[in-house]
C-alpha cells in the first residue's frame, strides 16, 4: 500500500491538547515503548495531540552527526509504525520548529540556577558523561518546558522519570503568568497505569535506557525475536525463585511489569499463574509477550523507513502545523516581555 498523507491543518479547537516528545538519541527501547509510546496511540484518538522527535534534546550528550541523521528519521517512522496518523496529530522533528529555540532562551532568564541544580536526570547524567557535563544538559528541563507551553498543552503524557521536569515546566509557567498575566497553559502529568518506569534487565535498580551502553540490558522496539527472547533470558533476578511482587526483587518485579503491561494480566494473576512454576518458565512467557507487543510495530516500522520521500513529507508538514501554534505562542510570550517584533 502507498503511503499518502492529507494537506490539511490536523488540529481542531475544543478537545484538550496533549504534547509528549522523545529523543532520537538511540534506538527507542520497550521502556520508551510501554512507558510512553503506547499510550500515545491512545490518546491520539482522545485528544488534539502533536508528537516531536525530539533532535535539539539529543545532542545534550555528544552524539555521531551521522548516526543522529539516521536515528532522527528512525524514530519519525516509529512515531507512524505505532500507529500515530499525521492526518489527526501533529507529528514533527523539533529542530525543523525554531520557536522551541527562541522559547527556550526567554525562558531560561525565568528559571533559577538553584531549581535547576536539584533535577535528579542532570546529577545522574553528569555522572555517566562526566566529561561533558555541559550548559545544555544542565538546561535541558527549560527547553522541555518551552516544547509543552508553545503549544499550551493541557496534559503531557511522560515516564514516571520525567514527573520532576514537569513540574519545573509548571513552576515556569506559573512565575511567567504571574509575572505578566495569562500566558502558558499549566500542564499536567499524563502517567499511564503500566509501564510507568520499565527497568534496566541487568541492573534491575536503574531505569531502561536506549542509551545503556550495555545492549543486554534494554529491548530494543525493533530487536529481532530471537534477541528479545536471549536478552530476556538472560535478565537478572534472585536466587530466591518464586514469581511473585516483593521487597528484594526487583528483577523479577521488573518483568512483572513487563508481563503485565503485555498481557494486561494483574501481578497477582502473574504470581497465580506461575505458582510453582521457575524463572525459566517465567521469562519465556515474558520474552514471547515482549516478541507479540513488539511485532506488529516492527513490521510496520520496517516498510515505513523504506519510504524517505514520505516521512519527509510527513516531517514537513508537521513543522508547518507546529510553527503556526508555536509561533502564536512565542510572539505572546515575547510581547510580553517588551520585545519588539518584527
Ligand atoms: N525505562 C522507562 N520506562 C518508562 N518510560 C520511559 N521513558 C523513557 N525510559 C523509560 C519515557 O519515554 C519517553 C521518551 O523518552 P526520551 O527519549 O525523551 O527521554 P529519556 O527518558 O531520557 O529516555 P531514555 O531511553 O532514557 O533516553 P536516553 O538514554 O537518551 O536518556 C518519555 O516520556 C520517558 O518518560
Amino acid at each position: 500500500m502507498e503511503n499518502t498523507i492529507n494537506t490539511s491543518p490536523a488540529q481542531t479547537e475544543k478537545k484538550k491538547k496533549i504534547l509528549s516528545c522523545i529523543q532520537p538519541s538511540g534506538i527507542p527501547t520497550l521502556g520508551n515503548y510501554l512507558g510512553a509510546l503506547k499510550n500515545w496511540k491512545l490518546l491520539s484518538d482522545e485528544f488534539d495531540s502533536a508528537f516531536a522527535v525530539a533532535d535539539l534534546h539529543a545532542i545534550t550528550v555528544r552524539q555521531d552527526p551521522q548516526k543522529l541523521r539516521k536515528q532522527i528519521m528512525e524514530v519519525l517512522a516509529l512515531l507512524l509504525a505505532i500507529g500515530l496518523d499525521p492526518d489527526k496529530s501533529i507529528i514533527f522533528i523539533q529542530s525543523h520548529v525554531p520557536a522551541h529555540s527562541q522559547l527556550a532562551w526567554i525562558l531560561n532568564c525565568y528559571t533559577q540556577f538553584g531549581e535547576m541544580s536539584r533535577m535528579t536526570q542532570f546529577k545522574d547524567k553528569s555522572q555517566s558523561h562526566a566529561d561533558n557535563v555541559n550548559v545544555g544538559l544542565f538546561a535541558y528541563p527549560v527547553l522541555m518546558a518551552a516544547d509543552i507551553l508553545l503549544y499550551q498543552a493541557d496534559l503531557v503524557p511522560v515516564g514516571a522519570d520525567q514527573k520532576q521536569h514537569l513540574e519545573i515546566a509548571r513552576d515556569i509557567a506559573n512565575r511567567f503568568n504571574s509575572i505578566y498575566g495569562n500566558t502558558f497553559t499549566v500542564p499536567d502529568p499524563y502517567i499511564g497505569k503500566n509501564g510507568a518506569r520499565v527497568m534496566s534487565l541487568q541492573d534491575p535498580t536503574k531505569k531502561m535506557s536506549k542509551s545503556d551502553p550495555n545492549p543486554k540490558g534494554f529491548v530494543s522496539v525493533f530487536d529481532a525475536p530471537e534477541t528479545i527472547m536471549k536478552k530476556i533470558k538472560s535478565a537478572v533476578t534472585d536466587s530466591e525463585g518464586g514469581v511473585y511482587y516483593g521487597e528484594g526483587k526487583d528483577g523479577i518485579n521488573n518483568l512483572m511489569g513487563i508481563y503485565s503491561c503485555c498481557t494486561g494480566l494483574s501481578m497477582d494473576e502473574i504470581a497465580r499463574d506461575f505458582e510453582g512454576k521457575g524463572y525459566g518458565d517465567f521469562k519465556a512467557a515474558v520474552g514471547e509477550a515482549v516478541v507479540e507487543e513488539l511485532r506488529p510495530v516492527r513490521e510496520r516500522y520496517e516498510q515505513l523507513i523504506k519510504d524517505q520521500a514520505y516521512l519527509k513529507q510527513v516531517a514537513a508538514k508537521g513543522a508547518e502545523n507546529a510553527s503556526r501554534i508555536a509561533n502564536r505562542t512565542l510572539n505572546k510570550a515575547m510581547k510580553k516581555c517588551g520585545f519588539v517584533l518584527p
